[in-house]
């Protein structure tokens, strides 16, 4: 499914996100590194942000506020390099480039055009973006599915009609639309999995979840190393993994932790609280600072991760997110009228629970972190972290690229 539909959310000053600091690209990496980073990518041993192998085209750049232009500049100075010198040597400025000095001295080269390059190119290509939700039965999750299409990313109806109840979700399905905002389009997917916690042995139920996460890098690697490769491969490799956490207000279930241990290797997982409306103020501040630290004793790696923040800023920003997680969210598809406004929410015998009013409840912050803030740093960590070590490991493999079980793959429908 797939729709055009008018642009709605206009862009704020985004929490700036940098790329992690990962190691080199690997030997095999397919993509080469793309130049030096400026900007973002300066001294740091790792690639730059844009010269972390992305493949052409489909990474993003000029994706909106800060962040895309943290990025932007260090993928187009390998491009801008060249340029640059053809630039400068038609205008009689050759020496320029070997000088090493200050292009100040030498006229305009246009360096700074490289951002608009980019930009241009982005607004042409498009990008995607996956998000899976996963969590117990009956915490919302086909629900906040709808809210974050019906919210202010699209304002479209998710599949369902108005009033039709939600049913319980059998089988990991996914709805795509596109959005276009800005002239830049970006395929938004979110991945709706079955709850589980139902059943009396709930050994493994993270299998089909992981298997559906490894498939997507699976059909990611299988284009990669065709020998004629697309110029842009589809990416449905899963960008973020919300987690559902129940509002007990007592301590996470072991199914929680174990979950989220054995996902965190393979997805970033970003915990959220579900049905926040069920809790007092007291009650909510209280479980996340609870939450959080069970997740930390339990060692589980949530996104925005430590270990890949780049440096202080970066440290600074991210610990303030970390410090405001897991988010307490409230989902809905209804809509109501509140002064005079059409709003989501939840309507109850004491009042309406606004779900994209901040003081209600966080599931605009969640939103504004997934898409305005940390969408780049998502699909980086994505594809630099998680699918190079399933790349790595699969590789390594009887040497290479025999099929895994994909007799059952379950198709997004992209
Ligand atoms: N109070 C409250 N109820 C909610 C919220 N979100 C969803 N619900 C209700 O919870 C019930 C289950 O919602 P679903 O969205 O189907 O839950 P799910 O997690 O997809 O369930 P499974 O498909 O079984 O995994 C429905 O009656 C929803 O209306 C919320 O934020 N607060
Ligand atoms: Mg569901």
């Amino acid at each position: 499914m797939s729709d055009v539909v008018p642009p709605e959310v206009k862009p704020k000053p985004a929490v700036p996100a940098k790329p992690p600091n990962v190691g080199a690209p690997s030997p095999s990496s397919p993509f080469p590194p793309q130049g030096q980073g400026i900007g973002g990518g300066v001294g740091v041993s790792a690639p730059p942000p844009s010269g972390i192998p992305v493949p052409i085209g489909s990474h993003g750049l000029g994706h909106g506020g800060s962040h895309a232009i943290g990025h932007g500049v260090g993928h187009g100075a390998g491009h801008g390099g060249s340029h640059a010198a053809a630039h400068s040597g038609s205008h009689g400025h050759a020496t320029s480039h070997s000088s090493g000095g200050g292009s100040t001295l030498l006229g305009y080269i246009g360096i700074d055009t490289i951002i608009e390059q980019m930009r241009k190119k982005t607004m042409k290509t498009g990008f995607d973006f996956n998000i899976m939700v996963v969590g117990h039965s009956g915490l919302g999750k086909s629900t906040l599915v709808n809210t974050l299409f019906k919210s202010q990313v699209s304002r479209r109806s998710a599949g369902w009609a108005r009033d039709e109840k939600i049913p319980k979700t059998v089988e990991i399905k996914s709805v795509s639309h596109v959005i276009e905002e800005g002239g830049v389009k970006m395929k938004l997917t979110v991945v709706d999995t079955p709850g589980f916690g139902d059943q009396i042995n709930n050994d493994n139920c993270w299998e089909p979840i992981s298997k559906y996460i490894n498939e997507q890098y699976e059909k990611f690697l299988k284009e990669e190393v065709n020998i004629t490769r697309k110029k842009r491969i589809p990416d449905t490799r899963v960008h973020c993994c919300i987690y559902f956490i129940s509002p007990t207000g007592h301590s996470l279930r072991q199914l929680d932790t174990e979950f989220m241990k054995r996902l965190s290797h393979s997805v970033n997982i970003i915990p959220v609280i579900a049905k926040a409306d069920t809790m007092t103020i007291e009650e909510r501040q209280e479980f996340k600072q609870r939450v959080r630290k069970e997740l930390e004793m339990s060692g589980i790696e949530f996104y925005p991760q430590k270990e890949f923040d780049e440096d202080m800023e970066d440290k600074s920003d991210n610990d303030k997110i970390r410090e405001a997680m897991p988010f307490a969210v409230v989902g809905s598809d209804k809509e109501y009228q509140v002064n005079g406004k059409r709003v989501l929410g939840r309507k109850t015998a004491w009042g309406i629970v606004e779900v994209e009013n901040p003081n209600h409840c966080e599931f605009a912050q969640l939103r504004d972190f997934l898409i305005r803030s940390h969408l780049q740093d998502l699909k980086e960590v994505t594809h630099n972290i998680h699918y190079e070590t399933y790349r790595a490991k699969r590789l390594n493999e009887n040497g290479g690229l025999h099929p895994i079980s994909s007799n059952d793959t379950q198709e997004s429908n992209l």
